[in-house]
């Protein structure tokens, strides 16, 4: 017998894609007991904290953006990251949802309070709030990683993680250090190599790069659009039935690759002369194993003459300096961390608490999994947005958060029509979905032996969906009730 009501139907975690996304579905289905919690002051999650010099996204933008509320006005193929953040502000407006948003709110710890099924916030600002519900759309790629290297507490210079860069730092001039060549990197690195007086990019694994068929879209282009929506609607299909082809290669059958990696090796020939060069960024493992990057400045901005890939391992980092194995130093004046994400702590220990003071941590002991992405045994009423093995390799992540909204939707509307207080995933089901999502990944690309991000220490994959979107569609069209614990 619950005692208490809670102050929210639902709280919603950040302002990102999904945290906007579900505020707007929620808004829709006329469900206004909600609030939104987000830690910064303006809206955009990864669009807003991710700023760094060439920024944009690798996936075409009439793709990434939510079905309902197309953008005319992108201004090329793939959006640079202020016409992203610009449209998630849009979207934040034109739904109503600001009034609904509590900015400046990190949650800090979530507990489930079993007696009155209800959940209780409490946030960094010293707020607790209590709902029935918790949506978290924090992503899994916020938390920023830094390396571990001997002396790096006792450089002298500037330092920087991409997510965090400082504009105000001018690198005119300077002797710069960046380490880690993934999707950020290959992004800011063509943009600092003419400002920079030399730049050594520190390449522990090159990845596979191929051009990035991207360009201006017209003004002419952009009226159609906004006057024949049909018009740019075509062409988001045409680019999702595109991408969607790529799962062939990534988990039907991997030997397709051989096919792009040939594009990408020609790639490598056109931009660098250099045959040392070209070995040295050229990679030893299968094309797609390791996200596959699309760069049309990235290898010619590595062929300038203020540029040293340098591939050896880094050993120390000393006042002024950075010795990698072979015993070289090279005098920096700064150090630019292009070192990514904790994607495989998508939620730190001591956050969520669930029944019986589990912390979700402990249960994720052989790395993360969820229901559907979605839902962990044990933690009632509690849903994640892009959580475990919901990540892509080959399209856009709008389409699968939309998916897991839509689930959390028909949910509510279940919860509400039943008069349910509780919906608690079954143990059952959570293990056979996931018996058979780590079967599909054993197949795929992703597990032929190279070391990513995408899979933990002990080469589990956690992160990443192997199939078809639309089969990830299919699956979370539905609230299953049959295969959750519901309670009155
Ligand atoms: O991070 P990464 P990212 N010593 O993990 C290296 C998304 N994203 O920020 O490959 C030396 O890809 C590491 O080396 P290795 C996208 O999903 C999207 O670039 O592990 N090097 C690697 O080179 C992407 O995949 C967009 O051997 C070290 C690099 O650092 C994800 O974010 C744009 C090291 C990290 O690369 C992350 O991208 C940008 C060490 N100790 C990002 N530790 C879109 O456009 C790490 N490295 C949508």
């Amino acid at each position: 017998m619950t005692t208490i009501s809670p102050d929210y139907q639902v709280i919603v975690v950040g302002t990102g894609f999904s945290g906007l996304g579900m505020g707007i579905a929620l808004k829709k289905a006329g469900i206004n007991s909600f609030a939104i919690l987000e830690k910064a002051d303006d809206v955009g999650g990864t669009w807003r904290d991710n700023h760094y010099p060439g920024c944009a996204c690798d996936v075409q933008s009439h793709l990434y953006s939510f079905s309902f509320e197309p953008n005319p006005n992108w201004t090329r193929m793939y959006a640079p990251q202020p016409e992203i953040k610009k449209y998630l502000q849009h979207c934040a407006r034109k739904y109503g949802l600001m009034p609904q948003i509590q900015f400046g709110q990190e949650v800090k710890k979530a507990i489930y309070d079993e007696q009155n099924k209800l959940w209780r916030l409490e946030t960094a600002a010293g707020k607790t709030i209590t709902s029935r519900m918790v949506v978290s759309g924090m992503g899994g790629l916020s938390t920023a990683a830094y390396p571990n290297i001997k002396g790096l507490n006792t450089f002298k210079g500037k330092t920087f993680h991409s997510q965090d860069w400082d504009h105000d730092y001018p690198l005119t001039g300077k002797r710069v250090a960046v380490i880690g060549t993934g999707a950020s990197a290959i992004q800011f690195v063509p943009q600092i190599v003419p400002q920079v007086a030399h730049l050594d990019l520190y390449q522990r694994t090159p990845p596979w790069i191929m051009p990035k068929p991207d360009r201006e879209i017209t003004s002419a282009e952009r009226t159609l659009f906004k006057y024949v929506p049909k018009s740019q609607e075509a062409i988001r299909n045409a680019i999702y039935l595109q991408l969607e082809s790529r799962v062939l290669g990534f988990v039907l059958n991997p030997r397709v690759m051989k096919l792009p990696e040939l594009q990408a090796r020609r790639h490598i020939r056109q931009a660098i002369k250099d045959p040392v060069l070209r070995k040295k960024v050229t990679p030893d493992y299968a094309f797609g194993c390791k996200r596959v990057l699309i760069s049309n400045d990235y290898l010619p901005s590595l062929a300038k003459p203020n540029v040293d890939v340098i591939s050896h391992g880094i050993k120390e980092v000393r006042a002024n300096s950075i010795v990698t194995d072979d015993g070289q130093e090279r005098i920096v004046d700064a150090i630019i961390y292009g070192t990514g994400f904790k994607a495989q702590d998508p939620i730190p220990r001591g956050a969520v608490f669930g029944k019986k003071g589990v912390d979700l941590i402990d249960t994720w002991q052989q790395g993360a999994q969820a229901y559907l992405g979605s839902a962990v045994n044990g933690f009632p009423n509690f849903f994640m947005l892009m959580g475990p093995n919901t990540g892509l390799g080959h399209s856009s992540m709008v389409f699968m958060i939309e998916s897991q909204i839509a689930y959390v939707m028909d949910c509510l509307k279940q919860m509400q029509k039943n008069g349910w207080k509780e919906v608690d995933v079954r143990a059952e089901a959570q293990q056979s979905f996931n018996t058979d999502l780590q079967e599909k990944l054993g197949n795929s690309v992703w597990s032929t032996g190279c070391k990513s991000w995408y899979v933990n220490a002990d080469g589990k994959n956690t992160t990443l969906w192997p199939g078809f979107t639309f089969d990830f569609r299919r699956q979370t069209a539905n609230f299953d009730a049959k295969n959750y614990a519901v309670e009155q």
